[in-house]
């Protein structure tokens, strides 16, 4: 048996590393989210946000569990539908309008419904898709609706000449709609550098990092919004100097998850930089580039994607993003927003999505 203070000493260094390890916890539980998740009931991630008819819609990924191991193909993201979701205003309530469109419901789907977007024109809600085809190449499609949620019909077949992943729908001013898409790694965009697939490339990127890095893709959509009107085109990102960002410059070539908003008169290209985390901005004169690399204007979230959109809404412009805040896990996130800020130079504040 001990007295007391025998007992008080013994436990000396059990209660220093006690304290030092609650010091920790204190210190990391400090690191607050800067929002809330927009919907808790179920996972939700790389949110396309649109406003029609003076509300806001929200067009993500519906992230499942579907048990498959992590691994640099993304095949852990498995999903198999979209939701939809509005809000008539900041802050207020978010509907949920149910499956939109299922996986099933597709004829050429073969697996991974991945991040989605939505257009509209001429009395007709367009949503572009994503999936892997029976081939297990993955193709973008697109469904048709007359209502902004849905449900949405999709076509017999993807759109022609289409690969890739992550599409991205922007209406100009003159009416013309482009489609911007790819995405590497698991995207497979690295797999087309030819301009014919090649299922024996590399699964990450060209591995030439002295070459230039390998671009996004845009395309001129035909007025049917269904196919595209000529050839797709490199989305060309230079630095200062006016030279093609290189394969090596990971904290600012393009990855994946691209997007477009026009901001007084210019064109700001926006995307995620994937394997180190940020959102950047690349602005230029006309809607097929180049774009001159400004710099990031999102920190790396919790997770390892990150994937945004951006939309003015009432005089305000906002960022709809995801983390896993939920979760804790690579696969099932959630989606947030948060007001975005263009400085008078027009350079985009820095966001940092903890506190
Ligand atoms: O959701 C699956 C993929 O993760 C998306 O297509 C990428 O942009 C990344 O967010």
């Amino acid at each position: 048996m001990f007295d007391i203070n025998t007992k008080k000493k013994l436990m000396l260094p059990f209660l220093f590393i006690v304290a030092v390890n609650a010091s920790v916890s204190v210190a990391q539980s400090k690191k607050e989210f800067l929002t809330e998740p927009l919907i808790k009931n179920i996972y939700t991630a790389d949110p396309s946000a649109h406003v029609f008819n003076g509300k806001i819609y929200i067009y993500p990924s519906h992230d499942i569990d579907a048990g498959i191991p992590e691994n640099d193909n993304g095949d852990h993201f498995a999903m198999r539908d979209y939701h939809i979701f509005s809000m008539n205003d900041i802050g207020g309530p978010v509907t949920d309008h149910g499956v939109a469109l299922d996986i099933k419901d597709i004829p050429w789907a073969g697996r991974q419904l991945w991040a989605p977007d939505a257009a509209y024109k001429n009395g007709i809600y367009y949503l572009y898709f994503p999936v892997k085809d029976k081939n297990d190449i993955f193709r973008i499609g697109v469904a048709t609706s007359k209502n902004p949620s849905g449900p949405f019909k999709a076509e017999p077949n993807p759109i022609p000449g289409s690969f890739s992943i992550d599409p991205a729908v922007f209406t100009d001013t003159d009416g013309k709609t482009y489609m911007y898409f790819g995405g590497i790694w698991g995207g497979q965009l690295q797999r087309w550098a030819t301009g014919k697939y090649n299922a024996n490339g590399s699964k990450t990127d060209l591995q030439q990092d002295n070459a230039p890095a390998l671009s996004c893709k845009v395309a001129l959509l035909k007025p049917n919004m269904k196919e595209f009107a000529g050839k797709v085109k490199d989305v060309v990102i230079v630095d200062d100097a006016g030279k093609p960002l290189l394969g090596k410059d990971h904290d600012r070539r393009f990855f994946e998850g691209s997007w477009m908003h026009k901001y007084q008169g210019k064109y700001y290209f926006t995307y995620s930089t994937g394997d180190t985390h940020f959102l950047c901005y690349a602005v230029g004169n006309n809607p097929l580039g180049p774009f001159t690399y400004k710099g990031v204007f999102m920190k790396p979230v919790q997770g390892w994607t990150t994937h945004h959109s951006i939309i003015a809404f009432k005089g305000k412009w906002y960022i709809f993003y995801h983390d896993t805040e939920l979760s804790g896990k690579t696969h099932l996130r959630n989606i947030k927003m948060i007001e975005l800020h263009h400085n008078k130079d027009g350079s985009i504040q820095l966001i940092d999505p903890f506190k």
